[in-house]
């Protein structure tokens, strides 16, 4: 094997490693891990090329760097002058600091105790960032594009202070920045042979392999942007008026077992997923979940969601069936994967108790960037009321938040529309609705369920997703099982009680059928994506006909894939 294809990943038990050695190898690289000091290269000028990946707690992340003796072989490595590219918390790593842990000491390569990681402002905007943001400055690098969108997930980053939001240059790195709401940070920076970047390249499309291909190569120059017309640049550029971020666009797979055994991708009505017949009727197959995947991810999705819906049925840990598609669609898919479905504390087959934050770390080694928690998270936000508005430190939305970060949890809820007459009818948030009840009632709460709506709990949707971003989410999917398979567009009245709730993020789902719910659902809610199923796998429209429908309503999508 050449040397020259051969690409070394520093591994801290970073939840990203999966993509970036699948992105390495898409690039015909050559991967070989770093766990311990002996297996660090010899600088050998540009001939060595090192990925210095992290995700999660700045903290938990720094300390395993320490604790695994790392921290020397990579000062020794960057002074003897051998390629580094970091990649988000690899990128913070290089600061003094971080307001995340700030009992933990980074490497101080830059900013030293004025630039440091801040957490985002979340009283102006939804925090964690997650999403599609443009880059911006007069220094770019390495194939970087102002005109291209970069994914983004992080509630803390190198913000500037204000005299410091033109500066391209800071200690002698360049900079390329991002604005995020009202905030800039420092987005990518390059000084001699140290590289890094806020965002991940390995889940920015065809952005990012561009990117990690130049560091790869050596093409330190930025993409050459005289290849735009003017009215593409035009369409291209950041209006931020989403803070900054494309408007997001999801495709969600439904996959479970149907009577034959295969693993397909099926959507329900309200959740009933089996074809209308007397006898009971076969489950709808709409196809298979790595493939369908993937054309959604050429289509431009920008994030892609399996579901394990029949996940409450107990399965061994080793035959999870949702590992494998993960970990195909890993490999030819680099936008972020969600998988959801079972994220729970499971008894093996030996009898062996499994930890929550076990299990998603399997589905983390095997290329998700993000886990969904349904029932259990239903169970925690029951728990956390009755502990006087306490979690116990042991639900999965906790274990796994601490071990991965709020960014990786995301929280799936199932809501039933109920209506009441007036709102001292019931204990839980009502909203008064324009959709009035069957009786003329004029008010409703959302009630959760649990098990794919099997089973109706005594808690609000309003309430349970303050608890679920107590406890440490990062994101809510947002169900509606009365909108669900209808086609008739997504319940906006659901969505803004969701939003007013919460700062975390919110994902509008259920009821989309055509392109113009979308476009409703981001003009009449301040929802932060937008996730359909049956539409896209029935092929009426793919994701592309919905952004550029999107792009000429005047929103800003991601079209650079
Ligand atoms: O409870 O943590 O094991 O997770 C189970 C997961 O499976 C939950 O996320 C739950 O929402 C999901 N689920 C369970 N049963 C069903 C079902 O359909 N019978 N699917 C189900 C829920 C919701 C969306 C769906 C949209 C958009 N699916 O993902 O695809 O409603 O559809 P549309 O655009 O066609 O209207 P746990």
């Amino acid at each position: 094997m050449s040397t020259e294809k051969l690409v070394y990943v520093i591994d801290v038990g970073s939840g990203n490693l999966k993509s970036l050695i699948n992105t390495c190898k898409y690039l015909n690289y050559e991967v070989t891990l770093i766990t311990e000091p002996s297996q660090f290269p010899k600088a050998n000028g540009k001939k060595t090329k090192v990925i210095f990946p992290g995700v999660g707690n700045y903290g938990h992340f720094v300390k395993k760097l320490y604790e695994s003796g790392l921290e020397e072989p990579i000062r020794e490595y960057i002074a003897n002058g051998g390629m580094i590219m970091g990649v988000c918390v690899g990128l913070q790593t290089f600061f003094k600091k971080s307001e995340e842990s700030p009992e933990v000491k980074g490497l101080n390569y830059i900013g030293g105790d004025e630039i440091y990681l801040k957490k985002f402002n979340d009283s102006t905007k939804p925090v964690p960032e997650i999403g599609w943001n443009t880059l911006y400055g007069n220094n770019f690098f390495y194939n970087l594009d102002p005109y291209k969108r970069y994914y983004y997930v992080h509630s803390f980053a190198a913000i500037l202070p204000k005299h410091l939001e033109d500066a391209d240059e800071i200690d002698g790195w360049k900079i390329v920045k991002t604005r995020y709401g009202d905030e800039v940070f420092i987005a990518a920076m390059w000084k001699d042979n140290v590289v890094a970047s806020q965002f991940h390249p390995e889940k920015s499309g065809a952005a990012g392999l561009q990117y990690i291909d130049a560091f790869l190569n050596d093409k330190t120059s930025p993409f050459d942007t005289s290849v735009y017309t003017e009215q593409e640049k035009q369409e291209k550029s950041n209006d931020y008026t989403n803070f900054g971020l494309a408007r997001r666009i999801i495709a969600c797979l439904d996959v479970r077992s149907n009577d034959q055994g295969d693993l397909v991708v099926t959507k329900g009505d309200q959740y009933d997923v089996r074809e209308k017949s007397d006898d009971g009727g076969d489950v709808r197959n709409l196809g298979k979940p790595v493939s369908l995947a993937q054309q959604y991810y050429e289509q431009g999705a920008d994030e892609v969601t399996f579901l394990n819906i029949t996940s409450f049925r107990n399965c061994p840990l080793k035959d999870l069936p949702m590992l494998d598609v993960l970990s195909k669609a890993a490999e030819t898919c680099f936008v972020p994967l969600t998988v959801g479905g079972g994220i729970k504390d499971v008894v093996d087959v030996d009898g062996t108790i499994v930890r929550a934050d076990e299990v998603a770390s399997l589905y983390f080694r095997s290329g998700a960037d993000k886990v969904s928690i349904g029932t259990d998270a239903v169970y925690a936000a029951e728990d956390y009321y009755k502990n006087g508005n306490k979690g116990n430190g042991q639900s999965p939305i906790e274990t796994i938040s601490k071990k991965f970060g709020a960014q990786a949890v995301v929280i799936s809820v199932d809501p039933k529309r109920v209506y009441v007459n007036s709102p001292n009818d019931v204990k839980h948030n009502t909203i008064k609705t324009e959709v009035k009840g069957p009786n003329n009632e004029e008010y409703c709460w959302y009630q959760c369920t649990i098990k794919g709506g099997r089973e109706s709990r005594d808690i609000g949707v309003y309430e349970f997703v303050q608890a679920c971003e107590a406890l440490g989410a990062g994101e809510i999917l947002l169900n509606c099982i009365d909108k669900d398979g209808s086609n008739s567009g997504y319940d906006f009245e659901l969505i803004n009680m969701c939003k007013s709730a919460v700062s975390i993020p919110v994902i509008a789902s259920s009821g989309a059928g055509v392109p113009q719910h979308f476009e409703d659902a981001f003009k009449y809610t301040s929802c932060d994506a937008c996730l359909g199923a049956g539409m896209f796998h029935r092929n009426e429209y793919t994701v592309k006909e919905v952004k550029e429908h999107l792009v000429h309503s005047g929103f800003k999508a991601r079209m650079d894939y």
